[in-house]
């Protein structure tokens, strides 16, 4: 990465991030965040330097943007964030941990975030402005859809398919094959043996649709 490198957000997953960019030999010039309380603190030794007004006044093609939200409390603003900086021509990173296992023919849309330890086997597709978090396991030929968060722990078995917006928990997993649709909730520990609708959730071993 040469161009300046901003995260979008100072809380828990940015620290994630910023502990994989630094594995990766990045330099980090600076955090936004919307909190007025965190300016002028650091994280991790990086400067909160505003909010993201400080983003929209630089040229797009002089700084490269990391997703620094996580999908669990304000899973929307991850995605807007994106869609919104997107828009404007700003390019977001794509951010693979060096000890992360990446099949060779796998594809990582923009942005998407491989955290520590996390495996993606081959045939797979990872969408973009997606995380694959701590240890993480993909199997051959699965596809994630953009701005999913697979939490960290989960498995999902080969061919598996994961709808946009879908949050899977920690400790998840998913028998081959299964089809998870868009913005569905899968919730930590689950085992899910059967297709999920759209907007649906899903929670116990075997997986059942609960009330959300
Ligand atoms: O619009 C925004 C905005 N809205 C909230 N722009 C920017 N630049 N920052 C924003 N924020 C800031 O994001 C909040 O003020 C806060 O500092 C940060 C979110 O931090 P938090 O620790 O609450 O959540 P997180 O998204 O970093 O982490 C969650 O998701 C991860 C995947 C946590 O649940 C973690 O435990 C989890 N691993």
């Amino acid at each position: 990465m040469s161009l300046p490198v901003i995260i979008l957000g100072g809380g828990g997953h940015a620290k994630v991030l910023i502990e994989a960019l630094r594995a990766s030999n990045v330099t980090i010039t600076g955090i936004t965040d919307a909190d007025p309380l965190k300016l002028r603190a650091a994280v991790m030794g990086i400067p909160v330097l505003g909010n993201d007004g400080i983003v929209d006044r630089q040229p797009p093609e002089s700084i490269q943007l990391v997703n620094g939200i996580g999908s669990v409390n304000i899973p929307r603003t991850r995605t807007e964030l994106f869609e919104r900086f997107k828009a404007r021509g700003f390019a977001f990173a794509t951010i693979v941990h060096p000890s992360a296992v990446i099949a060779s023919d796998a594809v990582l849309g923009e942005g998407a975030q491989m955290m520590a330890g996390a495996v993606i086997q081959p045939g797979c597709r990872i969408g973009m402005n997606s995380i694959v978090n701590t240890n993480a396991t993909i199997d051959h030929d699965c596809e994630i859809g953009d701005h999913a968060h697979l939490s960290p722990g989960v498995t999902l078995s080969g061919g598996v398919r994961i709808g946009t917006g879908t949050h899977v928990g920690t400790g998840a997993t998913v028998i081959q094959g299964i089809v998870i649709g868009k913005n569905c909730l899968v919730a930590a520990g689950a085992v899910v043996v059967a297709n999920v609708p759209d907007g649906a959730s899903v929670a116990g071993v075997p997986a059942k649709e609960v009330r959300s």
